[in-house]
């Protein structure tokens, strides 16, 4: 297993329709478990494969308070959506320190394919379906902050700008 390096916001990648997988081939499986690794190290509680530079279909979540609960979702596509929506804070690991709040819907219903390639449903509420909100708007190229207003995107875009010119300070000094 590895830990990959994460895209980070504006690259490219992350604005991109991701490709359906056609096919669970071992370097599918290799990735999905890189992926599981490098998200549990981040600490994350999801990661989509555009995040680590593979623009397919796949996202890896675990919102567990143990990290064993692992879910692999290959070409999910969510199916219902409660009427009922709330807003609460996301954070993106591809976009450090940035914490914005954003409307969901509280209860959804995803269809997926698992690693043995079975076809799969699943009814999430609270922090498990805004998760994967989260993470399935990454395979169709939307970040969090592209939820917001134009004012609070760019004022997230000028703290994102402002954290990393600190990093730089700090590891030059
Ligand atoms: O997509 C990502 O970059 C992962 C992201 C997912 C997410 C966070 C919050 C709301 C919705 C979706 C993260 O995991 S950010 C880090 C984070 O949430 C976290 C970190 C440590 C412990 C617990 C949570
Ligand atoms: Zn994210």
């Amino acid at each position: 297993m590895a830990i990959l390096p994460i895209v980070q916001f504006p690259n490219p990648i992350l604005a991109m329709k991701c490709q359906t997988v056609t096919e669970i081939t071992d370097n599918i499986r290799q990735l999905a478990a890189d992926m599981a690794e490098t998200m549990y190290k981040a600490p994350g509680v999801g990661l989509a494969a555009p995040q680590v530079g593979d623009p397919i279909r796949m996202v890896v979540i675990d919102v567990s308070e143990e990290k064993n609960h692992l879910l692999t979702l290959i070409n999910p596509v969510i199916t219902e959506r409660s009427s009922e929506e709330e807003t609460g804070e996301e954070g993106c690991l591809s976009l450090p320190g940035v914490w914005e709040k954003v409307t969901r819907n509280t209860a959804i219903t995803v269809e997926y394919m698992d690693l043995d390639g079975l076809q799969q449903s699943l009814q999430a509420d609270g922090l498990l379906a805004i998760c994967i909100q989260h993470e399935l708007d990454h395979l169709d190229g939307t970040v969090f902050i592209d939820h917001l207003s134009r004012l609070k995107y760019d004022r997230a875009c000028a703290k994102l700008k402002k954290r990393r010119q600190q990093e730089k300070r700090e590891k030059t000094h």
